[in-house]
């Protein structure tokens, strides 16, 4: 697929990620949309997303002209692209999506079926922002494009540590690097650097965390009232499970938070064993297969234990299979 072709005649055209935007999804928004502007010069191209963590906002060039909610008045788009999620996982944007002359979906979670007229997904890439750069056209990438790609790859490989990391992901890095930007302190800011918040609320995690079948699996559950004391929002359990996942002997980290009242939300990472992207699709959520989340509503603390106990009993299966495939050699 390229990009040039599919929205070819567009005048208006539209992009958009999921809710809560990662580094991946802003990146190959405000990636795309560089390129877009710069090779249809004529051509109004949008960004919407939902406001950006700081340290997004800072190192993706482009992101000062997202827009974080739909102006009025606004008119039906020629083309109007999905990058890194579902229609559904859109959120205030997906009227836009829907009504749009042309609907495009780009991502690399394996569990999209592929959306509207155009679709492409690569459930091997590494991160939306390598598909976005296969879309467009090279030669015409600048330092801009490139920042705005690398950080999304950054922040979906780990810094180049997961096993989506593919020999064409690094070699893209490189090519990326190359345009000149500062990298050494864009991994700095989007991957490691946490804010005061997100740093107490992982010391907070890491101490209530609680091994389980024979310390494969570390799990972790904040309700709402821990969390409002403290005054966090969700952004600050960023990175909170891919860290537990580092603890020696474990291979499935679980991280469960009360994001409001009734409404939690699980994030959970694994190392070679567990599919959590299959955990995740129980409560009707999806993923990776390392890296997946769901969100489960449960209105009582017994509610919630439950449906708790239906995730793990699915992890634990997981994690016992293997062992009988280690057995039987
Ligand atoms: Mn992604």
């Amino acid at each position: 697929m390229k990009i040039l072709e599919t929205v070819k005649n567009c005048k208006r055209i539209g992009i958009t990620g999921h809710k809560n935007p990662d580094g991946d999804c802003a990146g190959a928004c405000c990636g795309l949309a560089l390129f877009l502007r710069k090779a249809m010069p004529g051509v109004q191209t949008d960004i919407y997303l939902e406001p950006l963590p700081e340290a997004l906002f800072e190192n993706i060039p482009g992101a000062e002209t997202i827009l974080n909610e739909i102006p009025a008045g606004t008119e039906q788009y020629d083309a109007f692209i999905i990058l890194d999620s579902i229609p559904e996982r859109t959120g205030f944007a997906e009227p836009l999506f829907e009504s749009a002359a042309l609907k495009v979906n780009i991502d690399h979670h394996k569990t999209n079926p592929g959306h509207g007229d155009v679709s492409y997904v690569d459930g091997n890439a590494s991160s939306t922002c390598e598909m976005v750069y296969d879309v467009i056209d090279s030669e015409m990438v600048d330092r801009k494009i490139a920042q705005a790609l690398y950080v999304g790859i950054v922040t979906d490989t780990g810094v180049f540590q997961y096993s989506n990391t593919r020999e064409s992901t690094m070699r893209l890095a490189g090519n990326l690097i190359s345009y000149g930007f500062d990298f050494t302190s864009v991994i700095r800011e989007v991957f490691f650097e946490r804010t005061y918040m997100q740093a107490k609320m992982l010391g907070i995690s890491l101490a209530r965390a609680e091994r389980m079948m024979d310390g494969a699996c570390l799990f972790c559950s904040l309700d709402n009232g821990t969390i409002t004391r403290y005054g966090a929002t969700r952004q600050d359990f960023e990175g909170v499970s891919a860290q537990m996942l580092l603890t020696e002997g474990v291979d499935c980290a679980v991280f469960i938070h009360e994001t409001k009242p009734g409404e939690w939300r699980a994030s959970m990472r694994s190392g070679n064993i567990v599919d959590v992207a299959r955990s995740a699709s129980l409560f009707g959520g999806g993923g990776h297969t390392r890296a997946a989340g769901c969100t489960i509503y449960a209105g009582t603390g017994t509610e919630f234990a439950e449906a708790a106990k239906i995730l793990l009993a699915d992890i634990a299966a997981q994690l016992e299979a293997d062992k009988d495939k280690d057995l039987k050699g």
